[in-house]
């Protein structure tokens, strides 16, 4: 009987009171049916040994539980060794004589598992070792993780693994009309709980999550894409009739760029402009008009510009007049088309001529709408009126000598009326604007005459109608020819020697007192500083190659530059006249790299092959280096036409120009800090064997951020061109050592000469090396030893370095590294910069003659003079006065003594030094 007093059936054993019992009980054959681990409930009752008399001994509480796994399904004695234990199972609950008298049962409930995982099924034994026991069910079970749902994947009904710890994994397959997000995947533990899932699915476009399914979105309503979360209202202006819907269509007349999100209201193109004006200004007219009435419900409203000129005939814009496109060289600012704002300066039409502008206004959906072009649009009839000419594009030389030159030139591209004159402009490039001289004449050319030999003049010329000067022409160098007086060796003009004595022998005195007094020795080691030396010097170093070695120069070029799409480039304005043609600033973009500004120059229509193989020689000279201090090469156009250089653009311009726009406005630092600059990229290419040739504060460009780079590198070739280059004006006298004039000796040397100008003209804020002293008058000083004095408020050790790299003998002047290290260590030690050495500032009196020599960098003269009783200036003030006198013509230069400028002492000096 059960515990609801049923009868049922067990099987029972209590052989008790005998010993060594071994009774066994066995199952039928139990298919596993793809399960792993098996779970086997027992339900039985046992009696409690202490509740039977005389059992001691022989009476067990307990029996075991065997399995044997087996392909045989009837299998019909199995020995007893083919079982394996599975446990040896004892009873929670024992029941007595009281309890049987009761009737009460106490049933037990123990599961054990069992992995089964060799044969297709198994047998269960039970084995009586002398228990009072009675089985009553045995129940035998695996366990799956139920099919379910999750993250809209479904996971089938899966049998646990064969271990109590093993997971099983289980990958999920989408429900209808969803897509897979992350494969979804779920984990089924031993004991049939799901774990960890991962991944799933999202309803498709145009159905939304509805418990666990996906349901179409019903009409009016829909859904884009898969991510977004449900169903969405269609947009204004728009509907969807049909359950489903990925995207709503556009009521009719409303439309939908291919770029708008279905999330957008569906829009209309715009209405035309309105209140179209023009202004006439000679041959340029302002449109102003106002945005459209209706925009169409979009903020993309962009307009474009028609141009036509009409005459009569017939257009439907134009009330019946024959219209045909204005020329390309009409200019549209700030464009024409793509405009975002309402107002257009049209510029270079033709005078006295019929236009008719149209305007027209698009957004978006203009193109969607198929609307023609008319129906937002609105146009001006407006004529031109009297125009100046436009500039001379070009001016040759038809005749050079040494006095004069023939100059002639085209009549502009467009007169704009019956040309009254020409006004021809010109002046020494070396003066530049500061004094210039007019010519008129009626013709095409003109004779300019009086001009000095040797020299380049820059000229411009421009056309005059009734309606009044145009615009001068962009400046044309030109140069008269050589003197027949060499400057060096052979002959020499008497006029010139008459000058050179009066005026210049002075200076003959300071040499010969220089050498007597004092011969400095160079505190710099004699390096040889040639070009050709130092490659030796620098073994392993990066060699600059001369691109003239190639054969071909497109080859040198193509190792150097890169060539740049000319599509990437986009000119924004000129900033000056190079060489060959314009220099113009621009951006570039080039592919995968962010824009930036760049400086282009050009080489000009009509150019010669030679002239091809010079501009481009730049850029493969630029092209072979890669240091801060040196301006840096973009690339190249050399595809199409005009051929283009592409370097960095250096906001500052020039350096020359930089420092005479901001006159007294740097700190020495500042300056010490640009000159840093400067001999830094200098010794990079003195490093590189690269001789400059033409290093001078003019061919120095300077950033935003006050760096100074070296550019220019142009002069090398001409030198090595023309042998007579020496004595043209080719060679920049002021800047080159004279060794370098007189036997074209150039060496790296030689640049640090220059670099010596450099700083002085950086110090002096752009001043005119020698002033306006004239190139013959230079040479001859330099020759007898002159040399600039210190600018206003030049520390004394800056002077003395200047001094040191115009030492004559060239193995005395320092490297460029010498002089970086000096820089570097005045930069660190700012002290060091100050006017005037501590002796000068014992001295009693400002008038010292100590401090005057300290400010022309004749410091140390000053014992001699001392010896000679030249002590204060006071006594020597009659000496100041008459050499003033014979210095009158001479420009006042920045030299300072005692707070006021006083007339170039140099030559005071010799004198007083002749005399001592
Ligand atoms: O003194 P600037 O303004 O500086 O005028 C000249 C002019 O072009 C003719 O050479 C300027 N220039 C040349 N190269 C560059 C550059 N890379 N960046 C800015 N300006 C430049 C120069």
């Amino acid at each position: 009987m059960d515990e609801k007093n049923i009868p049922i059936r067990t099987y029972q054993v209590c052989n008790v009171l005998e010993p060594n019992q071994n009774n066994w009980l066995r199952t039928d054959w139990i298919p596993r049916s793809g399960a792993q681990r098996v779970y086997v409930e027992v339900k039985f009752t046992l009696r409690d040994c202490n509740s039977l008399p005389g059992v001691t001994g022989t009476c067990k509480e307990t029996f075991n539980l065997y399995y044997h796994e087996s392909n045989e399904d009837r299998e019909s004695y199995i020995k007893e060794s083919s079982f394996i234990k599975v446990d040896t199972v004892a009873a929670d609950e024992s029941f007595t004589q009281v309890d049987v008298g009761d009737r009460i049962m106490k049933l037990n409930t123990e599961v054990r598992d069992v992995k089964v995982t060799t044969r297709k099924g198994f047998y269960l034994a039970f084995q009586d070792v002398g228990a009072c026991i009675a089985l009553v069910s045995v129940r035998v079970f695996y366990k799956t993780c139920p099919l379910t749902v999750r993250n809209l994947a479904t996971f089938p009904d899966t049998v646990t693994g064969a271990d109590t710890s093993s997971l099983v994994e289980v990958r999920g397959s989408c429900v209808n009309q969803s897509e897979e997000r992350e494969e979804p995947k779920m984990y089924c533990g031993a004991d049939g709980e799901w774990l960890v899932p991962i991944g799933g699915c999202l309803c498709s476009p145009g159905y939304q999550e509805k418990s666990g399914t996906c349901k179409a979105c019903s009409a009016g309503f829909y859904k884009a894409r898969s991510s977004d979360a449900g169903c969405s209202k269609c947009p204004p202006h728009s509907h969807s009739l049909r359950d489903g819907a990925t995207v709503c269509d556009c009521h009719s007349g409303f439309f939908r760029a291919d770029s708008d999100p279905p999330s957008m209201a569906c829009t209309q193109p715009p209405s035309a402009p309105q209140q179209l004006i023009s202004v006439v200004n000679e041959t340029s007219v302002v449109l102003e008009w106002s945005p459209p009435r209706r925009l169409g419900g979009r903020s993309d409203t962009s307009y474009s510009l028609e141009c036509l000129i009409c005459q009569t005939g017939s257009h439907s814009q134009t009330g019946g007049k024959l219209c045909l496109p204005c020329g390309s060289d009409v200019l549209f600012s700030p464009g024409q088309a793509g405009l975002k704002t309402t107002r257009v300066v049209v510029s270079e039409l033709r005078a006295h001529t019929h236009y008719t502008f149209i305007v027209h206004a698009r957004n978006g959906v203009s193109q969607a709408s198929g609307a023609a072009g008319s129906a937002q649009s609105v146009s001006v009839t407006v004529t031109t009126n009297q125009a100046a000419p436009s500039p001379v594009s070009y001016i040759q030389a038809t005749d050079v000598t040494r006095h004069s030159l023939s100059l002639a030139w085209q009549q502009p591209d467009r007169p704009n009326g019956v040309i009254l004159e020409y006004e021809v402009k010109f002046y020494e490039k070396d003066q530049r604007e500061r004094s210039y001289r007019i010519m008129r004449t009626f013709s095409r050319s003109v004779d300019v005459t009086g001009l000095n030999p040797l020299t380049v003049y820059v000229f411009h010329v421009r056309a005059r109608t009734a309606a009044g000067y145009g615009e001068f022409s962009t400046p044309f160098e030109f140069s008269t020819n050589s003197d027949p007086f060499p400057l060096i060796g052979e002959g020499v003009n008497s006029a010139f020697l008459l000058l050179s004595v009066s005026g210049v022998g002075i200076l003959l005195l300071i040499s010969a007192a220089v050498f007597i007094i004092s011969r400095r020795r160079s505190k710099y080691s004699k390096t040889k500083q040639d070009s050709e030396e130092e490659k030796h010097l620098n073994p392993g170093v990066k060699i600059y190659v001369d691109p003239f070695t190639y054969e071909d120069p497109d080859q040198a070029i193509h190792e150097f530059a890169k060539e740049i799409d000319v599509s990437s480039i986009h000119i924004e304005r000129v900033i000056g006249m190079g060489e060959f043609g314009e220099v113009c600033s621009g951006r570039l973009r080039a592919q995968g790299k962010r824009e930036i500004y760049v400086a282009i120059k050009s080489l000009k229509a009509g150019y010669s092959d030679k002239q091809r193989r010079d501009f481009l020689s730049e850029a493969s000279i630029m092209g072979q280096f890669d240091h801060p201090n040196i301006i840096r090469l973009e690339g190249v156009v050399t595809r199409c036409k005009p051929l283009m250089i592409i370097t960095e653009y250096m906001e500052n311009g020039s350096l020359d120009a930089f420092l005479r726009k901001h006159d007294g406005q740097f700190t020495v630092i500042q300056l010490v800090g640009m000159l840093r600059g400067v001999a830094s990229g200098m010794k990079y290419l003195s490093d590189m064997s690269y001789v400059h040739r033409d290093l001078a504060a003019r061919n120095i460009l300077v950033n935003s951020n006050l760096v100074c780079k070296v550019s220019d590198f142009g002069l090398s070739r001409v030198l090595e061109d023309d042998p007579e280059a020496a004595y043209t004006t080719r060679i920049p006298i002021r800047w080159t050592a004279p060794e370098a004039i007189s036997y074209r000796k150039f060496t790296t040397a030689s640049d640090v000469w220059s670099y010596g100008i450099v700083m002085w003209e950086v110090v002096s804020y752009g001043e005119r090396p020698y002033w306006d002293m004239n190139n013959q008058d230079v040479i001859k000083a330099i020759e007898e030893g002159y040399r600039l004095p210190a600018p206003m408020d030049c520390p004394v050790v800056l002077h003395q370095l200047m001094l040191d790299c115009w030492e004559r003998d060239r193995a005395e002047r320092p490297t460029f590294s010498q002089i970086l290290n000096m820089l570097d260590k005045l930069i660190r030690n700012p002290g060091t910069l100050r006017l005037s050495p501590p002796t000068c500032l014992l001295s009693p009196s400002p008038w010292s003659v100590c401090v005057w020599l300290q400010s022309i960098g004749l410091e140390r003269y000053r014992d001699t003079l001392a010896a000679a009783g030249y002590t204060s200036l006071d006594n020597s003030l009659s000496l100041i006065a008459f050499i003033s006198a014979k210095k009158t013509k001479q420009k006042q230069n920045r030299v300072s003594f005692g707070g006021e400028k006083i007339q170039t002492p140099t030559v005071l000096c010799g004198v007083i030094v002749a005399q001592t």
